[in-house]
Formats: C-alpha cells, structure tokens, sequence
C-alpha cells in the first residue's frame, strides 16, 4: 500500500492537517493553549522519525509526549475515513485563501479576520487589489502606511514562489536523521564504512535531501537492509549499487555503494559541491589526471589509483586536505595547492558567549539555569543580553528593569563558581537610529549588542544611517544578527555588508555571527568578507534556553564556511582581554 492513500497518510500529510486546524482555530480566535496543542501536533508528526499512522494503528499513539486523546481521536477517523469532521466545519466556515493571507508577515489572525470581515479579503490576490485600491487604509487600525507595506510583503512572497517551490530544510533540523541513518548503515554486514555527504556535510545552513554513501563488497544487501528501515517510507528508485528513498518526515535519500578500496573516491565525488567538483576535475585534468567517483586515473601510466579515504584524493592531486565546509569552488583548490589552507576555527576556541536571553523577557529559563548550562558546556564567561524596552509585548527591559537585572546578575556571579557572568544589553536600534536606551543606562553594562528588530523595510540608505549612528554609539560593543534574515521566512534588511565591514573596523565595534540555526547571520560568505576587510567577529547562540547553547556549534559551523580562524574571533579570548578594549576607551578591538 501506498503512503498516500487516505488509509495510512504520511507524517508531513498529517502534520498539514493539524497544522490547518491550528490556522483555522486561530482565526476562529480559539483559546492560546488549545491551539498550541494541535501547532505542538503539527511539529511532532513533522519531525518524527517513523509513520505515525503505524504507530495510530497499533493504540501506540498517546505515548507520545503532546498527544491526547483529541488528538488520537482525530488521527483515527482522519485514517478511517480520508477526512476530519472538526476541520470540515472549519473549512466551510472561512475561504480558504484567508490562510495564507494570514501568513503573510504583518498580517496574523486577527488583521486577517478584520480585513475579511470590512474589507472582503479572502485570498492574497483579493489583498493586493484591495490595497491598490485604497481600501484598507479604511479598516480600523490601518492605513496608507499599512497598504504600503502589504504590496512590499506580497511582492517578496510572489517572488519566494517563483523562485520554485524548492523545500530546503535546515540543516538542524536535518542532522539528527542523517546521523540515525548513518548509524543504522554501520551495522548492516558488510558495511566498512558509512557517511553523510552532500550539502548536510558542507555545513550548508539548509540542506535539499540526504546524501549517503557506505562501502560494502554486497551493494544488493546493503540496500534490502537499509529499505527495510523504520525512518524509510518508501523506496522511489532502485539501481545495483544505489537507490532513491523517501523518510516518514517527507525528506528525500540518495544511497550510493561503493568497494571499500573506492570509498574514498566516492565520498569526495558526493561530498560536492558540484561546482568544486567541476573545478577540482579542471585543476586535474591541466595536470593530465582523470578523476572519478571510482578512482584517479594517473598521467603519463594511466594508472588507476583507488582511495579509500577522501584525503587520498587529494593527496593523490598533490593537494592539502580540503575540508568539506570549503568545498564551494571559493578559492580552495589554489589554496590547498599553494598550502595556505585556512587553520579553522573550532567549537572549543569559544571561551564565552556575549548574546543568551532569560526570563526578564522572552527567555524560557531564569539567569541562574541559564549560567549552569553554559558552565556545563565548559564556557569561561556568559553575557546576558536580554531586550530593551521598546519591545513591550516580551518584557523588554526599561532602565529601572536593567538595573534590577544588573544587581541580580551581580549576585548571581558572586555566588557561582566556575564561570563569569556578564550584564549586557541587546539594545534595540530604533526606526530613527537611536537607541532605545539612554547612554547611562548603557554606562553601567559590561557590554552591549545593538540589534534591528522593526523598519525592516527600509531603504538601504535609511537602514545603513541606523547601524551607523548605532556603531558610533560608544557603549555599544556588537551589532546582533548584523542583516536580520530568517531563513526561509524573511528576507535580509537592505544592508551594505562592504560599508558595514568598514564600519566595524572604524568604530570598533565587532559583528555577531549569530548562531540560531534559522538565523545564521552574518553569513559565511559575509563574514568572509568583513574579515578580509579588517572587521572582527562574535560568535553568540541568541539562546533563549539551556538548550539552545547549541546554536554556537551551529554558528562555528558558519564560520568555519566562511573561512574564518580563531584571530577572526573576539570571544575566542578570555574576557578580561575583551573587557579590556573596552577599557581602553578607543572602543578599539585589539585585533
Ligand atoms: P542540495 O542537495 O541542493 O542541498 O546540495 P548538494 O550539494 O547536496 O547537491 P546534490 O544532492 O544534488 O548532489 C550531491 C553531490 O553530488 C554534489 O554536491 C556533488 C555531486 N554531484 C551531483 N551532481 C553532480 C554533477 O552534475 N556534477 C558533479 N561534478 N558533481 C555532482
Ligand atoms: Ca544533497
Ligand atoms: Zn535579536
């Protein structure tokens, strides 16, 4: 039986459907907690491992953490019948275009009900003519600035769907299945080895499928073993030594199978880029090699030499060991040919992190849990850096706030041992570009970050005037996800990354490499630049939680793409080296 008969739908299927009553709910204006329940739903059907209509089927369902006997119920009858009475009354009851209305950024469930309801908007299309036609400025709440800023919102989202509806993930979210099968693959006999290769290997901050290859001498064996696997839905294609699967969370698998003798070989070849590869086989081919996924075939002899490891490839070019986060065809073939391959930075040259949130405002745990967890990680000192007041619906911090929080920050520090603990800012840079604290609030931090969170539309002109007056700021020591992408979700603010490098150099002010796996920004390609221009970087989690120190790995990750080494990196110093520059008035990193 097919995944996709209504019988026993696939994960990514029944995340949509829950997904779809959360919306719906939402613009019904239902209680917070009883939409979250079905939103939590949605998540947990797209992410988990194995077909959750299976477990349904077995009365395995309600061990899963989140899933009550509403939702069971709903999972069931969606199995047994093709469709969920509830979401029907749902669906009849609004158009269906009001769903997308409602994602549109500036939008939300109650502006979408309220344009419905007095303007007769019940699609994205019905918007756009509604705000050409000035009939929104009407609508209590809005205006002619509101109008504006819808047509800017449509514009990016009809621009997203053309560029192709390409789901990309990322690579966070992706890692963890790649790793289970990874593993799965090692203990098939016959196996020798095993990876992940592709985009997911690169670093890249959103991955297309997952690439695999193993090296065994019984291909057909291997791939009966692998297509048996729980994670598999289902097998799309099947050839002697590779095959093309599909998992239960929708994500598509390319498996390869090589002789151990040619692992090697085969790992560089998947590994890409393409367009290194591209350039690896030109580089070969003027020295007179011939490269494969199966060997390097030798000038002059002819020979065919089989690696079974990748830094045999290289070395068999006469080339350094390119790491895979380099492979993009920026400049590292020259480089590992004239052996001035970067030295990497590493998680562990990070002694501290300079951007954590708490409960103050829209962090999930209090100072103290925060401060264990990154003593936990081995981290020398932590900065909080919770929000500034004009971000009141999260509790950003006032100047009366702020000081509290400094004295309890105080206090925490004089009671544990074994790490630093830092009062900081992130400082919100206002839509004229000052800042949304005054200067002897700032004055008694040991350190303030200076992020953008409103006007993202602005002129590049206006945009860049906000970070320069910010910059010049002298308490201000780090601007925050220096050009505010989502992933996915929004694009970057107009920022001149050129202008703001020298910009950084000038002030000395150092730019965050900020780790969130949906942020990553700077980019890696970004950050290349604004260090080969003289800027310093940060590398800080953003965390909101104990858990999310992992976003530091996450943007090392992005450094390490971007070719940067632990003298690209202030944090990578102990903190009375960093409090100095500040000390040292000029506000002058020491780079
Ligand atoms: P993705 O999947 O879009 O996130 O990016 P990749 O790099 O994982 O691309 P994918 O999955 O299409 O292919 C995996 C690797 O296989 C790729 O990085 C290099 C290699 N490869 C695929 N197609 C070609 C090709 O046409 N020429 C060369 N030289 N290599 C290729
Ligand atoms: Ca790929
Ligand atoms: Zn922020």
């Amino acid at each position: 039986m097919s995944a996709n008969v209504p019988h026993m739908p696939s994960n990514p299927d029944l995340a949509l459907v829950f997904q779809e009553i959360a919306d719906y709910l939402s613009l019904d204006g239902e209680s917070p907690y009883r939409i979250l329940a079905y939103k939590k739903a949605a998540a947990l059907f797209a992410t988990h491992p194995v077909s959750i209509a299976d477990r349904a089927s077995r009365g395995k369902l309600r061990e899963l953490a989140g899933v009550g006997p509403a939702i069971e119920a709903k999972v069931l009858e969606y199995m047994e019948t093709g469709e969920i009475a509830f979401l029907e009354k749902l669906r009849e009851r609004y158009p269906e275009g009001l769903l997308q209305v409602m994602q549109l950024p500036g939008m939300g469930p109650k502006k979408t009900r309220l344009v419905w309801e007095s303007a007769g908007v019940a699609d994205l299309r019905g918007l756009e003519r509604a705000c050409r036609e000035g009939r929104i400025r009407d609508v209590p709440g809005m205006g002619e600035k509101t109008e504006a800023k819808l047509l800017r919102a449509l514009e990016a989202w009809d621009a997203r769907a053309a560029k192709g509806a390409e789901l990309r993930r990322l690579h966070s979210s992706v890692e963890p299945q790649a790793v289970r099968l990874v593993e799965a693959l090692r203990v098939i006999p016959t196996v020798t080895a095993a990876d992940y290769a592709g985009s997911l290997r690169r670093l890249r901050a959103t991955v297309r499928d997952i690439d695999l290859v193993a090296a065994s001498t019984d291909p057909a064996l291997v791939m009966k073993a692998f297509s048996i696997l729980p994670e598999i839905a289902e097998v799309d294609e099947h050839g002697d030594t590779k095959l093309a699967a599909r998992t239960h969370t929708g994500l598509g698998v390319d498996l390869r199978i090589v002789d151990p003798e040619s692992y090697g070989n085969l790992l560089q070849h998947f590994t890409g880029s393409a367009d290194h590869n591209v350039a690896l086989r030109g580089y070969a081919q003027r020295l007179g090699y011939k490269i494969s996924e199966y060997h390097v075939e030798q000038p002059t002899s002819g020979r065919l030499v089989t690696c079974a490891t990748e830094a045999e490839v290289y070395a068999s070019l006469g080339l350094d060991y390119i790491p895979p986060e380099l492979r993009e065809d920026q400049g590292e073939i020259e480089a590992a040919e004239a052996g001035s391959l970067p030295d990497l930075i590493e998680l562990s040259d990070l002694r501290g992190d300079l951007h954590v949130h708490s409960d103050w405002t829209d962090g999930r745990a209090d100072l103290e849990d925060m401060a264990l967890a990154a003593r936990e990680r081995g981290l020398e000192y932590l900065c909080f850096c919770d929000h500034s007041q004009s971000l009141a619906m999260i509790g950003g911090l006032t100047p009366e706030r702020l000081l509290t929080q400094i004295e309890a920050i105080r206090a925490l520090d004089a009671r544990l041992e074994g790490i630093r603990v830092l009062a900081g800012i992130e400082v919100d840079i206002l839509t004229d570009g000052r800042l949304d604290l005054p200067d002897d609030a700032l004055a008694r931090l040991d350190y303030v970050t200076a992020s953008i969170h409103s006007g993202f539309g602005q002129p590049q002109e206006k945009i860049m005037e906000r970070l320069t007056k910010a910059m010049r700021n002298p308490h201000v020591r780090a601007v925050g996800h220096p050009t505010g992408r989502l992933i996915g979700r929004r694009e970057p603010y107009e920022v001149d990354v050129e202008a703001l490098a020298q910009l950084a150099v000038e002030t000395g002010t150092y730019l965050e490499i900020n780790g969130s796996p949906d942020r990553l920004d700077l980019t890696a390609e970004a950050a290349r630049r604004a260090v080969a221009l003289g800027a310093v970087v940060v590398i800080c989690s953003d965390a909101h939680s104990p858990g999310d120190f992992e976003n530091l790995r996450f943007g090392i990750q992005e450094a390490r793409r971007g070719w940067l080494q632990t003298r690209d990196v202030a944090n990578t110093l102990p903190w009375d080296e960093m409090a100095g520059d500040q000390a040292s008035s000029a506000k002058k990193p020491r780079f």
